[in-house]
């Protein structure tokens, strides 16, 4: 395939943008398809300026969608993170804003037909083996992504895009707490660690020196902070049974402090050392179902009304709402977790890979 051609569809979702291709559509060879996508998004130069990608992580992102291998559900969806200035592509994350724009992708690439309002599309996510329902707007059965909804990181609005997931919990570590623990502490610091669809390590700002509402250009030039978010990354890595995250993007770190714009939380995210601008939708799930269990870090943090929500998560980028829904056993249970997303399809065309 190089030197052609490849079909491709650029689409944002949520506050991610990424290249969409059908998988039959994509070498079969996990080695040839990585050096292509590689080639694709312009990684390793740090501007990804030969290629696809945003110099930014959550810019430099592939979903790869293919027809479901099981009846229960309709299409799988394989998410890959492409480095930007290091040759790495990882499947060891999925992710939950690209997710909005899978399903409207499939009904394109007519693997699903649509409904004649609305269409449910259920997503297997492969990366972690659990079940996404994406539901949107296709009148006279056909996706329309204009509409009304605004979410904070993007301008302008779209259509909404409803986001249902189940199995969430534990399922990229094993277990909703994968260390066992509800709170441990790493170099002195106390975090919780939690897998309700993204591995995160919740630790409270203050903790580590700042106040939480610094603006990711101050994060990122606080040094002393970068490389004390690398231990705790690397060293959560292994509590949680992920092994070597050196080169990981996960676990994720998030710091919270008490919200002050009327949300449930105000939080400042690495992804995973680099300010994220917003917060990514499995990371907020995860963080908000940690801050809903007694003991966790940050549990007293939580301003909250409803024991589902939705939670307001304050981040750098505006707010972002999710809905999880516990039960009371011990341990506690995910039922489901929801949250409202946009897309919106960018070009649908040919892709030309640098040599
Ligand atoms: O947590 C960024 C993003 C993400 C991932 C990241 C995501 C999620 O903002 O489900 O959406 O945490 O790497 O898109």
């Amino acid at each position: 395939m190089t030197g052609t051609g490849v079909r491709c569809m650029l689409m944002r979702g949520g506050t991610s943008k990424g290249a969409f291709f059908l998988a039959d559509e994509l070498p079969t060879d996990p080695t040839s398809r990585d050096d292509l996508l590689l080639r694709i998004m312009g990684t390793p130069d740090p501007r990804q300026i030969d290629g696809l990608g945003g110099a930014h992580s959550v810019t430099s992102k592939v979903a790869i969608v293919s027809p479901a291998t099981r009846p229960d559900w309709d299409v799988d969806y394989l998410f890959l993170q492409l480095g930007v200035g290091e040759p790495t592509v990882s499947d060891r994350q999925t992710c939950g804003n690209l997710l909005a724009g899978v399903g409207q992708f499939a009904v394109e690439r007519g693997l699903v037909p649509a409904g004649a309002e609305r269409t449910t599309v259920r997503v297997r996510l492969v990366n972690t083996g659990s079940i996404a329902l994406s539901t949107f707007d296709t009148p006279d059965r056909t996706v329309d992504y204009t509409g009304t909804t605004a979410i904070s990181g993007v301008p302008g609005t779209a259509a909404a895009v409803e986001l249902d997931f189940t199995d969430t919990e534990g399922s990229v570590c094993g277990s909703l707490l994968p260390t066992g623990r509800v709170r441990d502490e790493i170099d002195g610091v106390a975090v919780t660690c939690v897998d309700n669809g993204m591995p995160v390590v919740v630790v409270r700002a203050i903790d580590v020196g700042v106040t939480g509402y610094e603006t990711g250009d101050e994060l990122a030039a606080n040094t002393a902070l970068t490389e004390q978010i690398q231990s705790l990354h690397t060293k959560a890595g292994q509590l949680m049974g992920l092994g070597d995250v050196s080169a990981a993007p996960v676990p994720k770190t998030t710091l919270v402090a008490p919200p002050r714009a009327g949300g449930a939380i105000c939080t400042r995210t690495f992804i995973p050392l680099r300010p994220h601008p917003s917060i990514g939708v499995l990371g907020g799930v995860s963080v908000v179902t940690a801050l809903l269990l007694d003991g966790a870090v940050g549990h007293d943090l939580l301003v909250t009304s409803s024991a589902s929500g939705p939670f307001e998560i304050e981040h750098a980028g505006g707010k972002l709402a999710v809905g999880v829904e516990l039960d009371e056993s011990t341990p506690p249970r995910v039922r489901r977790s929801t949250v409202i997303r946009t897309a919106r399809k960018l070009f649908d065309g040919t892709v030309f890979p640098r040599q």
